[in-house]
């Protein structure tokens, strides 16, 4: 289970950077609490729209929550960024995973995260966050994920990177129609066959107001749901912001399932 810790202003910002950082600590304790096992810590908005922010102010916003973060909590931090530079400062501050929605595309990336020897999250985006949602077309859905995500997953090996330390996700929502979205997630399954654990996000995404209705804020019943249908279709991590509500729902699932009780 994975706590999204975003430090992007609209998160966080209303007592300026300060304020924001107490504010930020606290709520990663209390996913701990909840019983996440890792926090993901991203300083760059990803939504559908977003614009771009440049590395300084990048490096600003997550580097000392990282630090604090790495100081105060015994969880493992992840880094959710495409920037070379970020991602050796966050490691060099504390964080021990890299997750890229851009799969390491960005230049110098690859090697970075090959240097850095952490384990990295290929994720599959169709364009970028500013312009992804108008309009994205495939042939075929899945087999395009699919060979996105393999042929990152060669470059990670030729660049050093031991497959062993690479997690898959096809990133719901980015670049995606609802109808692409449940295509992807009713054949989760197929992509397990690149044999990496797949990591799904879809927490309070779109697709939940797309199919109820619901705004961002009333999403919960949903992304619970689709959380524990992600993990009977084969994911092994989901990233999610109602860590507490989650757990609970896996915990069920993982009874039926495999028959563990925690
Ligand atoms: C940063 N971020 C936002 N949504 C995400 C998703 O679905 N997967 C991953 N890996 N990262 C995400």
């Amino acid at each position: 289970m994975i706590g999204v810790l975003n430090l992007t202003p609209d998160s966080f910002s209303d007592g300026g950077r300060f304020m924001a950082r107490d504010r930020a600590l606290e709520q990663a304790r209390h996913m701990a609490e909840a019983g996440a096992h890792l926090l993901d810590v991203g300083g760059e908005s990803t939504r559908p729209g977003a614009a771009a922010v440049d590395v300084d102010e990048e490096l600003e916003r997550v580097v000392p929550v990282i630090e604090m973060l790495a100081t105060d909590l015994p969880l493992p931090i992840s880094v959710d960024t495409s920037k070379p530079e970020v991602m050796q400062a966050a490691i060099a501050a504390g964080a021990g995973f890299i997750n890229d929605v851009r799969a390491l595309r960005a230049p110098g990336a690859l090697e970075a995260a090959a240097q850095l020897r952490v384990p990295v999250c290929l994720m599959h985006m169709l364009g970028e966050p500013r312009t992804m949602q108008s309009d994205p077309r495939y042939d075929d859905v899945v087999t395009e994920v699919r060979d996105f995500l393999g042929e990152r997953l060669q470059a990670c090996v030729a660049a050093g990177i031991s497959r062993d330390r690479v997690i898959l996700d096809p990133g719901f929502g980015f670049g995606k129609t609802t109808g692409h979205n449940l295509t992807l997630l009713r054949q989760l399954h197929e992509l397990l066959g690149l044999g990496c654990p797949l990591l799904v996000g879809l927490s309070r995404k779109s697709l939940i107001g797309a199919l109820t209705g619901a705004p961002v804020e009333q999403r919960l019943a949903g992304s619970v749901a689709l959380a524990v249908m992600a993990a009977w279709s084969g994911a092994r991590m989901v990233r999610v912001h109602d860590v507490a509500e989650t757990v609970q729902a896996l915990r069920v699932h993982d009874a039926l399932r495999y028959g563990v009780e925690h």
